[in-house]
């Protein structure tokens, strides 16, 4: 494990806004320096959304909370949790001092390896921080890396990362759009109902009840290509939530080569995040009550 100090290399443009982004930034995770008050803000956050999320939800996201024992107390250790990982789907934690660049991110991925910031929010930021903290990594992110085909979608995206980002900005950024659309703020279809399976959603008190009750925003079906041509926003709820219908769904549409889509949609003018098209599959037409009306990312 590279425990080289992470240099601060620039500050970068993200998802989440203007925020420090560090060369390669695999660190140790330093579970003895963790205050009792680092340990408290993951009990409340986890009470709260554990409290929340049955019936909110999918059914393989709790489950994989469940079998890592993320409720046990405190803040998790990662080498405790990678035994789980390890044996489930060939996974890795791996601990980050936050942001990486989009190639460093994207190798980890396509390498089975899921960077986790190793540092927690404080008290004061329980329901908004700009970049991804331990509660939103570690809770949002890892708990499905525990269900196979998910755990395969999450390596083949990172190995279409790494194509995208060999052919360019405008490659790179459909594919940012199909990471935010789905493994952030993604929605499935299940028997029980319309359920959550976005780490963005699950790991926010407001989003996870806004996505599903909320009458604003829109609810339409995925399609790849929609997706990937769907500007959004990083500073408000989603003003559209795409919903798969299985996770054998969002792994099959990684099959095809994404070259020729990235060509058409290199001249395309990208639709606006509150758009609903004829083509669209809608569960919901959104009232678009509250919506911001500046310009999406
Ligand atoms: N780095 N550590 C970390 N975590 C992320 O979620 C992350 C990242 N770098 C880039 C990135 N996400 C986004 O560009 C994704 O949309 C690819
Ligand atoms: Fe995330």
């Amino acid at each position: 494990m590279d425990t080289s100090t992470p240099r601060k290399v620039e500050h970068q443009q993200t998802d989440r806004g203007y925020v420090p982004v560090y060369a390669t930034g695999v660190v140790e995770q330093p579970w003895s320096s963790y205050s009792q008050t680092d340990h408290d803000v993951w009990n409340t956050l986890y009470a709260r959304q554990r409290e929340l999320l049955p019936g909110r939800a999918c059914k393989e996201f709790l489950e994989g909370v469940e079998r890592f024992g993320l409720g046990d107390g405190g803040i998790p250790k990662f080498a405790d949790l990678n035994k789980v990982l390890a044996e489930a789907t060939g996974w890795e934690l791996v601990a980050v001092e936050g942001l990486l660049p989009d190639e460093v991110f994207f190798d980890h991925l396509a390498n089975r390896r899921f960077p986790v910031s190793w540092w927690i929010r404080k008290p004061d930021q329980l329901d908004y921080l700009s970049e991804p903290d331990l509660f939103h990594d570690l809770f949002g992110h890892v708990p499905l890396l525990l269900n196979p085909v998910f755990a395969d979608y999450m390596q083949a995206y990172g190995r279409g990362g790494m194509k995208a980002f060999a052919i360019g900005p405008e490659a790179l950024m459909n594919l940012t759009r199909l990471y935010w659309y789905t493994v952030e703020f993604g929605l499935i279809n299940t028997d029980e109902g319309m359920r959550i399976y976005g780490a963005g959603i699950v790991s926010s008190k407001g989003e996870s009840i806004y996505c599903l009750d909320s009458a604003a925003p829109n609810r339409i079906g995925f399609k790849l290509e929609r997706v990937m041509d769907t500007r959004y926003r990083i500073d408000t709820f989603q003003q559209t939530y795409f919903v798969i219908d299985s996770f054998e769904q969002l792994f099959e549409a990684t099959h095809p080569d994404f070259t020729p889509i990235y060509a058409r949609l290199k001249d395309s003018d990208a639709h606006a995040a509150a758009d609903v098209l004829e083509s669209d599959r809608v569960f919901t037409r959104g009232t678009r009550e509250g919506f911001a009306t500046d310009a999406d990312t």
